[in-house]
């Protein structure tokens, strides 16, 4: 995207369009920096991670980074801008199971807990909205997503009768976004997350055990 929003055709530095084999290089060479770069922000955070670092991780010349990023905050940018992209597939992947919404809201944290278990773009995009105040650039604002979308399918459980009596769907939604964060930061702080598929089987199971309609 270009910085009034217009997506930016691909130009070579000549600033002639580029053919389709270089276009698919390009785009692969993006997604390696990336990548590379996610696993430096994940590790180190944000301040901590240098174009020097990213161009060293990925194996490339700092220009040849400079050829596709503007700088540091561009990339952390785009790495967020991924994470939700990331969720906005399996938000719509798992709405299309055709499961019962509550079953959905599961399935969908399930995973998240799981992705950012072996996702680096998850795990980096996180760290950088945890350090939002620190990256010096406008970001997505964080969790309202999230929270409308478990929102509306809680409504919906809500109107099949499968919520507990007086629970709010709204506040529901937001308390298991809250839960769910502080949940994979502590995992983060104290073991890099590897306890956290388990952890968020013994939180979900507590969470919904008051958030669903006990059988009748
Ligand atoms: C989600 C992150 C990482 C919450 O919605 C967000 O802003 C999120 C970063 O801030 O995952 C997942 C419940």
């Amino acid at each position: 995207m270009s910085k009034n929003g217009t997506p930016r055709t691909p130009l070579t530095q000549r600033g002639q369009p580029r053919n389709a084999p270089q276009q698919a290089r390009a785009a692969q060479t993006r997604a390696q920096v990336l990548a590379s770069a996610a696993e430096l922000f994940a590790d180190r955070g944000y301040p901590h991670t240098s174009i020097d670092h990213i161009a060293q991780q990925v194996g490339m010349t700092k220009g040849a980074v400079y050829f596709h990023f503007r700088d540091k905050k561009d990339i952390a940018a785009e790495i967020v801008r991924e994470l939700y992209n990331r969720w906005r597939v399996r938000i719509d992947e798992a709405q299309a199971m055709g499961l019962p919404p509550l079953e959905t809201v599961q399935a969908l944290l399930t995973n998240a807990a799981d992705k950012f278990f072996e996702d680096d773009i998850v795990k980096a995009g996180a760290r950088i909205q945890a350090e939002r105040s620190l990256s010096d650039t406008t970001l997505p604002e964080p969790y309202v997503e999230w929270i409308s979308t478990l929102s509306t399918l809680l409504a919906k459980a809500s109107g099949a009768g499968q919520l507990r009596e007086g629970m709010d769907p709204e506040a529901a939604a937001y308390i298991l976004v809250s839960a769910f964060f502080g949940l994979q930061h502590v995992c983060d702080v104290l073991d890099q997350r590897a306890d956290l598929p388990r952890r968020w089987k013994e939180m979900s199971r507590l969470l919904f055990s008051s958030i669903v309609a006990s059988p009748q």
